[in-house]
């Protein structure tokens, strides 16, 4: 059912090995686990489910780009990219649609490097701290925004 339009979630580099390694900051799911959440809050709240990952900063970009006539939502867990990309900040700004920043850590207890992010500035909303739920959070946050 596509009755609302379509949430996409863009990944960025190195989730896609999720649930290898580090498993007490970022948990146990894989990417794979993730997207089985996404898809299940996303057929709650009634939209559909695009959910993506690259380890290139110009596929996010280009992603973010197609956004701007194909999304009704995005949210966005950018990866390192958070924390050093001009390029997705700016993509984002020329969104219309809500935007949810994700992340599964806290940033912000983590090093000093990881509290500066690029994209906070572009979204409506940031998620990040719970794990895999920062995901499904984000969904239920953007569908809650498109009820206003
Ligand atoms: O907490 C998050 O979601 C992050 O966006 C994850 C990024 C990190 O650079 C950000 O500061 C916070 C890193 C993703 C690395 O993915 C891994 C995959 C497998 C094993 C370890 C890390």
């Amino acid at each position: 059912m596509t009755e609302r339009g379509s949430i996409w979630v863009l990944n960025g580099p190195n989730l896609n090995l999720l649930g290898e390694r580090e498993p007490g900051i970022y948990g146990g799911d894989s990417l794979a686990d993730i997207e089985v959440r996404c898809a299940e809050a996303a057929q709650t709240t009634g939209f559909a489910l695009d959910f993506r990952q690259s380890n290139h900063e110009g596929e996010l970009v280009a992603w973010i780009q197609e956004a701007r006539s194909s999304a009704t939502g995005l949210a966005i867990n950018a990866g390192a990219y958070t924390h050093t990309s001009v390029a997705v900040h700016d993509a984002l700004r020329l969104l219309d649609i809500p935007i949810v920043e994700v992340h599964l850590s806290n940033i912000f207890a983590r090093e000093e490097f990881r509290h500066k992010s690029y994209i906070s500035a572009a979204a409506t909303g940031v998620v990040c701290g719970f794990g895999s739920h920062s995901y499904v959070l984000a969904i239920y946050a953007l569908a809650a925004r498109m009820d206003l």
